[in-house]
């Protein structure tokens, strides 16, 4: 049976395992992905090739891709409807990637700004995967003839990449690839950090409070929204002369589905302590299901491990079709 039909479009993203995924994952990027499994033929994955890019003791990473795994599955996307999968499991990715960085210029690669900015964070470890970070991530894309792809927006740089270069490759062969849009959502597509509110939130942060991680328990998670940092007018509303108390009402607001008018509403007259424990309720009852759901998957590896061997199978018949046009099309012997 063909998994993807022509009818459906195909919606593909992936998420690394570099660490337990924080609030600004989901609500930038996982929640989206679960509301769109309806509608779309949804292809999923842990990006543990990319992870590679940043040490890790072997065991960990291992650890991680797993438990990122059994998050996705966690989210209730249906693996016997959606493709959901290890980047690594499917050998076309590195493949298609060697490809691409042939068509890709330096300049081109030296632009994108997460590479800037971690290259200044990893100043011991400036890899040339690092580099080439962006280029894997378009062979993930293009492979797929994915339609939309559901990111966040410090991601948007690396999708304009691959559309340039799904482009030009078009142009210079034909209509091989299809050229995706990026999926932002207006909500939560740029979490804050909860102790620095002009950073992004985000899992490697030093400072633990500045997250809030998708396994942090209910009592961790009210501590942390009461200590984050707002300012001093006591007064709920949406400004970017606010921006710890904007963060709170946007992340408030993607849980709940109220608009920022309607959260100024309800905060009329109140405080920052009302806001906040009403704001740490809602991240709770938000994350609580999921919680359950990947706490008793992550026991089972048995059935993670069966599960992930089917969704590459699955993967892997897409990704070669793709692969094999690619190389007939540049002219290695196939
Ligand atoms: P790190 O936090 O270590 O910098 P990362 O979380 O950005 O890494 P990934 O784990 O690959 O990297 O991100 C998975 C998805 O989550 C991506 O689509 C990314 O855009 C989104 N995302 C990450 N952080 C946030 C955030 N603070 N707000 C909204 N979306 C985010
Ligand atoms: N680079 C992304 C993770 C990622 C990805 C992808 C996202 C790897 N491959 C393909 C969408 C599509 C990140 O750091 N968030």
């Amino acid at each position: 049976m063909e998994i993807v039909n022509t009818e459906k479009k195909t919606v593909l993203s992936l998420i690394q395992p570099t660490g337990t995924p924080t609030l600004g994952n989901y609500l930038g990027a996982l929640k989206n992905w679960a509301k769109m499994s309806e509608e779309y033929d949804c292809i999923f994955g842990a990006a543990d090739l990319h992870s590679l890019t940043v040490r890790t003791e072997p065991a960990l990473l291992r650890k991680r891709t797993m438990e990122i795994y059994a998050l996705l599955l966690a989210l209730e996307l249906d693996p016997e409807k959606n493709i959901i999968f290890v980047q690594s499991h499917v050998p076309a990715h590195s493949q298609l990637g060697w490809i691409l960085n042939c068509y890709t210029q330096f300049g081109e690669a030296a632009r994108m700004t997460q590479f800037k900015e971690k290259s200044l964070k990893n100043a011991d470890n400036v890899n040339v995967g690092l580099f080439d970070y962006p280029i894997l991530m378009a062979a993930d894309i293009l492979l797929y003839q994915s339609d939309f792809v559901p990111v966040g927006v410090d991601q948007k740089q690396h999708l304009e990449l691959t559309r340039d270069i799904a482009s030009r490759f078009n142009s210079a062969y034909g209509n091989v690839f299809k050229v995706p849009e990026p999926f932002i959502g207006k909500r939560g597509a740029r979490v804050m950090s909860l102790q620095e509110p002009e950073k992004k939130m985000s899992k490697s942060d030093a400072n633990t409070k500045s997250f809030i991680l998708l396994t942090d328990t209910p009592d961790v998670i009210n501590k942390k929204i009461k200590s984050a940092v707002t300012d001093s007018e006591a007064r709920v509303y949406y400004s970017s002369e606010k921006p710890g108390v904007s963060n709170l009402m946007d992340i408030y607001g993607s849980c709940t589905g109220l608009s920022y008018e309607e959260i100024e509403a309800q905060f009329a007259g109140k405080g920052y302590g009302d806001f906040k424990a009403a704001v740490a309720e809602a991240v709770i009852e938000e994350l609580r299901p999921l919680q359950d759901k990947f706490n008793k998957l992550v026991t089972e590896k048995a059935y993670l491990t069966e599960t992930a061997a089917v969704g590459a199978e699955k993967a892997a018949r897409i990704a070669y079709r793709t692969l094999g046009k690619v190389m007939k099309k540049v002219g290695l012997w196939k």
